[in-house]
């Protein structure tokens, strides 16, 4: 498969950058589909169908005054495919490694669209928040749990209450380890939060009539909240010793609703039968690898 040859090309261009991870598979209500794999997916002909919009950005937005905030920069090509959800149904996002260093808290949002997902603009989006974690009571913070505990995925649950209809779901790690200053080493890269986020498109049915009020991006969070800053190697140094959420609180749905669990199913990666498909995964597998190995050194030199 020609993806092959320039996933070994990009590895070589790219290789500093890919501490960081992306989100390379979302499970949805049961349905598996495909994240936009920054390794891969750029170079698929024909073009990749995603849930989630394109570009393969990796890095963090800084500036939470940026239009990036939003759904993060390089959001071409827009999704294609829309994911099939139940109000009340799990949503798990599969990372690649992520960083120990990178603690911080992790959320997911939601925000209602009409007409045809090219003409949204992310900015105007009113998202809510319907899932987070920070730190826990020993300290350990969602990040960690979701590398130690999860298998590198994190699983949120569509309110139940909420009205059907077409969404942008947006998926964000906020890492807070220079959220205070920088440290030896790293002297060269900006004091601040660090705010990694993906977003994807989402169709929910199911018989809610909820729509909650939403904050757009840029604006959902300021920077003169706690939040913003936290020592999360030793909380006893941070003027806030408990972390305090950034931005408006989740929303609660107001009842739940029994569901069968669906039947597990793959969306294919390629569309282009088994043996493309098999050659995606194994794609995907060896980049995996190669991104544990350089994240396995960043943890190795506390990066
Ligand atoms: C942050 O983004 C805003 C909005 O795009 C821009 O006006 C401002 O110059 C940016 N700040 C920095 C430090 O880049
Ligand atoms: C998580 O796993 C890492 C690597 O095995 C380990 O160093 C760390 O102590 C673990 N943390 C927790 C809170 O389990
Ligand atoms: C954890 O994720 C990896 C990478 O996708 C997968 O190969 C492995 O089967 C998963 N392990 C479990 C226990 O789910
Ligand atoms: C955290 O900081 C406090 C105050 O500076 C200090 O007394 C304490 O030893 C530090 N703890 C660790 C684990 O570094
Ligand atoms: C959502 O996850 C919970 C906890 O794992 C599980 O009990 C429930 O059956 C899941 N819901 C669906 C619709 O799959
Ligand atoms: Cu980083």
């Amino acid at each position: 498969m020609k993806f092959i040859s320039s996933v070994v090309a990009l590895l070589a261009s790219v290789r500093q950058a890919l501490g960081h991870g992306y989100i390379y598979r979302v499970t949805a209500d049961n349905t598996i589909y495909p994240g936009w794999d920054v390794a891969i997916d750029p170079w698929l002909s024909p073009p990749a169908s995603r849930i989630a919009y394109g570009g393969g950005i990796v890095g963090p937005i800084i500036n939470i005054s940026s239009p990036n905030m939003a759904c993060n920069m390089g959001r071409s090509p827009v999704p294609s495919a829309i994911a099939q959800v139940r109000a009340g149904s799990n949503i798990s996002f599969h990372w690649s490694h992520w960083l120990y260093s990178h603690k911080g808290p992790i959320t997911a949002w939601m925000a209602p669209y009409s007409g045809d997902i090219a003409n949204v603009n992310v900015n105007e989006l009113e998202f809510f928040k319907i899932a987070e974690d920070t730190v826990d009571a020993a300290g350990v913070w969602a990040n960690v749990r979701m590398m130690n505990r999860t298998n590198n995925t994190w699983t949120a649950t569509i309110p139940a209450d909420i009205k059907p209809g077409k969404y942008i779901i947006r998926h964000e790690i906020v890492a807070l380890h220079f959220s205070l200053g920088t440290v030896p080493g790293w002297e060269m890269l900006p004091v601040g939060p660090q705010f990694y986020m993906t977003c994807f498109n989402f169709q929910v049915t199911g018989g809610g009539d909820a729509s909650p009020e939403g904050v757009k991006f840029p604006g959902a969070y300021r920077a003169d909240e706690p939040g913003m800053r936290f020592d999360v190697r030793n909380a006893s140094t941070s003027v806030d010793k408990r972390y305090t959420p950034l931005g408006p609180a989740v929303y609660k749905s107001r009842y739940s609703v029994e569901l069968t669990p669906k039947e597990v199913t793959m969306v294919s990666p390629t569309g282009g039968g088994a043996e493309a498909d098999a050659s995606y995964y194994q794609a995907q597998k060896v980049f995996l690898e190669q991104q544990g190995a350089i994240v396995a050194y960043f943890d190795s030199i506390g990066g």
